[in-house]
């Protein structure tokens, strides 16, 4: 396969709600989505950075950057036997992994669409729809949490994370217990924890959550081991997983149980599926987490969600607790089950509505080798 040219869009569109994590509340989400063309096809893909380095050290700009000045010129014109040979390629750019994974993960869609294959046959998936849960921001006040719970069960949706910081934690899952009962519960912290927590996070035993997850720091993976060993809630890791090295150290050090895998925070698909491979192998599972995407990225997801050892339910929910309306038509849905199908079609299997991409686009450049 041949890359002969690539796409960038700086793009933002608002959220349908505010969204609000331990890093503070948003209204809009701002994100490139790349499009590369070759052998008379072309792909797309989405870079998860935001506008802000509070999840990640990168952002929307340093992405562009980054893709701008090394990461293209180092795929353009190049002949590639298959997808898995990008982020190798790649290899001398260090880090930046969301802009690596912006431009890896549509090459695995131009390579689908080159074969005239669904992207998840090219994965080898398993499944034909994926369990989905949802995840629920800090809210202004506990009845308000408890609606936007109902809605979500109404919906479907297999199970309830939400947002977690110290003050929103113990109260808000104390009283979706007493509200809702054994429902599956989990909480996400983004890092605002420290050990010093330890009595505060152990509290959480006792309301039989499925995981905690990213309680400590964002790169850390000793201290969540001594958190593990105190606490009885398994540790899920999310941003301090940000390659396959960091899921093996972590799994051997006993950090955590279960593994979110993010392609952006990986680099792409090629190494979440490495990831995904070592996980299974040694009995971890992973589930497919979520950066807000749009349609594009949230199709890839999907996809790579069919492989066997994503067997907990992810954060791909459907397109209108996102964007309305999302840059692909027609949306991505949940089904009553709670399950969100997968695209069929070939590549990622769905439309991009290219005039609502244009004007959700604030800038725009065209590389070519
Ligand atoms: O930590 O999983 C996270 C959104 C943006 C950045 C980080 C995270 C999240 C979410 C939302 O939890 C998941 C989604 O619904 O896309
Ligand atoms: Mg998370």
């Amino acid at each position: 396969m041949r890359i002969e040219r690539v796409e960038l869009r700086l793009v933002r569109l608002p959220l349908v709600r505010f969204f609000e994590t331990s890093f503070g509340r948003v209204y809009h989400r701002t994100f490139l989505v790349t499009r590369l063309d070759g052998d008379g096809v072309s792909a797309y893909g989405e870079c998860v950075a935001d506008d802000n380095p509070f999840y990640s050290a990168e952002t929307t700009e340093t992405a562009w950057h980054i893709i701008q000045q090394f990461l293209a010129p180092m795929v353009l014109g190049i002949d590639f036997a298959h997808p898995r040979a990008l982020f190798p390629a790649l290899g001398r750019v260090r880090g930046h992994h969301m802009a690596k994974a912006a431009i890896e993960m549509p090459a695995w869609d131009l390579y689908a669409r080159q074969q005239q294959r669904p992207l998840h046959a090219v994965f080898g998936g398993v499944r034909t729809a994926i369990p989905a849960g949802v995840s629920i921001g800090i809210q202004d006040s506990l009845e308000q949490l408890a609606d936007r719970v109902a809605a979500e069960l109404q919906d479907g949706y297999q199970r309830i994370k939400i947002k977690v910081k110290p003050g929103w934690d113990l109260d808000a899952v104390a009283f979706l217990r007493q509200r809702f009962g054994a429902i599956p519960l989990m909480v996400d912290a983004n890092a605002a924890y420290t050990l010093q927590d330890t009595d505060r996070l152990a509290a959480l035993d006792e309301h039989a959550l499925m995981m905690i997850e990213q309680p400590l720091d964002y790169d850390d993976i000793r201290d969540h081991a001594r958190l593990q060993a105190r606490v009885h809630t398994p540790i899920c890791l999310d941003e301090s997983i940000h390659s396959v090295r960091a899921g093996r150290d972590a799994i051997d050090e006993g950090a955590c149980r279960i593994i979110n895998i993010k392609p952006g925070r990986l680099g792409g698909h090629a190494e979440s599926i490495r990831l995904h491979d070592l996980c299974a192998e040694r009995g971890i599972p992973v589930w497919h987490g979520g950066m807000l995407e749009s349609g594009i990225g949230r199709a890839h997801n999907l996809h790579l969600s069919t492989l066997p050892n994503f067997s907990l339910p992810g954060d791909v929910a459907a397109s209108k607790r996102y964007y309305e309306p999302d840059l692909i038509e027609p949306g991505i849905e949940v089904q009553p089950d709670g399950t969100v199908p997968v695209p069929e079609g070939i590549g990622i299997g769905v439309h991009v509505d290219v005039e609502r991409l244009e004007r959700a686009t604030l800038r725009r450049v065209e590389l070519s080798a």
